[in-house]
């Protein structure tokens, strides 16, 4: 691969039953999880802010399909489905969501302050572009050590116009990081489209000046994204250093729970749903190679509604932190 733009347009072309079942249990997984988390918030369980990961499933999990074990994960606070295709356990996310003692945070910390270290998830940040210029030192630290781990630095469309994101660039760029840089171009920075808040809208090219390679990949799909994905991570642990990967995708909710979304018609949103949606089109692509019927793919979702359902239930009885609590992980 040479320091030019690339453009990774193909699917995963032999994926089998297994793995399309367990991407599509995946996806679903964080669409559910997501969709309880807006009910809840909706009945006052869940306070502060909240924002959803729904529309831009693909990305996490095919991203994490092509991982190692090792590597890390940083990003902002549209952070929920990412730590759960981490690995990370959904009472410990829900429970911080709604304040509980059994969240990662002791439910100190709420949706913008997920972190679990034990699956390589370093969070998480409330501060927009943050997580670019800590994953660029993740990277640092992980070449230093010399154990061949990438961190995956997800950041947003908005959060692509900051300086720290090229200050972090350059750094990355002269020593050869290994950091995969993951633009979330889901079209939107709270309610300023990207057409109106950036001259240049192809975003993988922003690293071009320092000979940063970038590549378009299409986020509603996830055997696009194993394909792109693959190949960057390839890239970046040969030693070559960073790479930009700008993923297109779509938030379906508003910027958060409070966000009415008056700045894009209905109809857009509908257009995307009817026909880009990540889950039903692997649906789709399942049943038309016969992995499964539809009744097992329904008996699939009903599995997991279950399950989350008692998730539901073990962070109702959690109790709320100890008011002595405020005083705790403070840092001094
Ligand atoms: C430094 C900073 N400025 C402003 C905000 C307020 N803010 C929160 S989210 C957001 C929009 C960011 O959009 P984008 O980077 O595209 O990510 P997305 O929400 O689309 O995932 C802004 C301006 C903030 N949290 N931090």
């Amino acid at each position: 691969m040479s320091k030019d733009v690339l453009k990774s347009e193909k699917k995963e072309t032999n994926i089998s039953s297994k793995v399309a079942l367990k991407l599509f249990e995946e996806m679903l997984n964080i669409r559910r999880f997501e969709e309880k988390a807006g009910q809840l918030y909706g009945q006052g369980m869940i306070g502060g802010f909240c924002h959803l990961y729904i529309g831009q499933e693909a990305v996490a999990v095919g991203m994490q399909h092509v991982m190692k074990e090792g590597d890390s994960v940083i990003t902002t606070y549209r952070d929920h489905g990412l730590m759960l295709s981490c690995g990370s356990d959904p009472k410990i996310v829900l429970a911080e969501l709604m304040g509980r003692i059994d969240g990662c945070s002791k439910g100190k910390g709420g949706s913008m302050h997920m972190f679990d270290l034990k699956n390589h998830f370093y969070g998480g940040h409330g501060i927009v572009g943050a997580p670019v210029p800590l994953g660029t030192g993740i990277a640092f630290a992980n070449k230093y050590r010399g154990n061949n781990n990438v961190c995956l630095t997800y950041f947003g469309d908005g959060a692509a116009n900051q300086g720290q994101v090229y200050e972090s660039f350059n750094m990355a760029a002269l020593w050869r990081l290994p950091v995969v840089y993951i633009i979330e171009n889901n079209e939107y920075a709270m309610g300023t489209s990207v057409k109106r808040s950036s001259y240049a809208t192809d975003l993988y090219h922003r690293g071009e000046s320092m000979g940063i390679p970038g590549m378009q990949v299409n986020g509603m799909d996830v055997q696009e994204v194993i394909t792109g994905g693959r190949e960057a991570l390839d890239y970046v642990r040969s030693g070559k250093g960073p790479i930009i990967v700008e993923m297109k995708t779509y938030r379906y909710r508003g910027h958060s729970m409070s966000d009415p979304a008056k700045y894009r018609s209905k109809e857009e949103v509908e257009k995307f749903k009817e026909n880009k949606d990540p889950i039903e089109t692997l649906r789709k692509f399942i049943l038309d190679n016969n992995f499964a019927d539809k009744d097992k793919l329904k008996e699939m979702d009903k599995d997991i509604r279950a399950k989350l359902n008692e998730v539901v239930e073990f962070c109702k009885n959690s109790p709320e932190p100890d008011y002595d609590e405020l005083w705790t992980d403070v840092y001094q």
